[in-house]
């Protein structure tokens, strides 16, 4: 009697989170029927979470896949995965550590010489936690955003020569609460909070980045897009506290999303036609979407582009 009144009740449960899940959680799904035969795709930290299931569904259409990641086995691991999963065996893993300059030059050169075409390029890898990247900077900022813009920087010619190409930039809506101190933006900090605010303020680094990029690009048939992706159940919260855990993980799960969701607007920014007068902007659920007047505030954009520029080597 009383198991299947609790039977019931699990019952009931389940039905009632189907619900939200479906209503309030897992978000817009942008399933293209884009084919990619003959394109290649470039994406970062494409070993795990939405990097992987992103590389996934552009493998499944036909693209040639280069998995940039930092651990060889990981790497080689997921590419393995990705060209069973999708029968396309032109998925390949290269070696890039976006937590330091040296790794993404030498990443570029070998990319430039080995890979005639590059018509997509998916700045997906990123970190939540850590303190200090190899060259001395802030790990998020230098990961998240520095790295990646030097990373654009080296690739850009490789794209124009393929244009149309596209430039697609994992930010979070967590730059809402980022903000551009340019005396401290590039500094190591110790501590969750801080570690939290470095994250986000990398990710408002990222839109800014964005619109400046299309700024700089109008007129190359070169397009980029920043995307929300949604909170996904990932591997991004493998360093938060241990006894954090306990209480976040189940409030983790019940609200978000799982990758394939989470992966519908890289996706969508890749594949969609017609987008393409939305350059510069930023999209979640697969629609475009007006972010704080902060992420659009173009003279910070600009200074952040020059700054970025003094940081990686590329301007004296
Ligand atoms: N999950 C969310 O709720 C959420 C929300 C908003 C935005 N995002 C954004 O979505 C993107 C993907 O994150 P995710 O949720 O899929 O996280 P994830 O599962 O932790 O994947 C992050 C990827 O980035 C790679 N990476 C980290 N540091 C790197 C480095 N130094 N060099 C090269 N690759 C590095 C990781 O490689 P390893 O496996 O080797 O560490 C991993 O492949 C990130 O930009 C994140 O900010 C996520
Ligand atoms: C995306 O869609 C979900 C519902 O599936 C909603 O809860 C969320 O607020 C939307 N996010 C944005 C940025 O529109
Ligand atoms: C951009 O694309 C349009 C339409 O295909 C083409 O007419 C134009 O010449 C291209 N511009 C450049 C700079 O490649
Ligand atoms: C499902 C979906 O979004 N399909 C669209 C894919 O793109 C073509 C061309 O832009 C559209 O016509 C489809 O509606």
């Amino acid at each position: 009697m009383v198991a299947a009144e609790a039977l019931a009740g699990l019952a009931l449960a389940m039905g009632l989170y189907a619900l939200l899940y479906y209503n309030f959680i897992k978000g817009a799904s942008c399933k293209n029927e884009t084919s990619l035969r003959g394109k290649t795709v470039l994406i970062t930290g494409a070993n795990t979470g939405i990097g992987k299931t992103t590389a996934l569904d552009l493998a499944r259409r036909g693209a040639r896949v280069i998995l940039a990641c930092r651990d060889r086995g990981r790497g080689e691991s997921a590419a393995y995965d990705i060209r069973r999963e999708s029968g396309n065996n032109e998925v390949l893993f290269m070696s890039l550590d976006l937590a330091s300059f040296k790794s993404v030059r030498a990443f570029a050169t070998a990319f430039l010489r080995s890979e005639p075409r590059l018509d997509i390029l998916i700045n997906n890898a990123g970190v939540g936690f850590g303190s200090r990247s190899e060259d001395g900077f802030n790990l998020a900022f230098q990961v998240n955003h520095l790295s990646h813009f030097l990373l654009t920087h080296l690739l850009l010619e490789r794209m124009k020569q393929c244009a149309p190409s596209r430039v697609v930039v994992v930010a979070s809506s967590g730059h809402e609460r980022g903000k551009i101190d340019f005396q401290n933006i590039h500094k190591p900090v110790d501590g969750q909070m801080a570690g939290l605010h470095s994250y986000c303020n990398s990710k408002l680094a990222n839109m800014l980045y964005t619109r400046e990029l299309a700024n700089r690009l109008e007129g190359t048939n070169i397009t980029c897009y920043a995307v929300h992706p949604g909170l996904v159940k990932s591997d991004i919260f493998r360093h938060i506290p241990v006894w954090l855990k306990p209480l976040f993980l189940p409030i983790l799960w019940l609200f978000s999303r799982d990758t394939i969701n989470g992966a519908q607007t890289s996706i969508y920014c890749a594949t969609q036609e017609g987008i393409e007068k939305y350059s510069g902007r930023y999209f979640a659920n697969c629609s475009l979407q007006d972010p704080k007047p902060h992420a659009q505030d173009d003279a910070v954009a600009k200074k952040l582009w020059e700054v970025s520029e003094r940081m990686v080597g590329l301007a004296n």
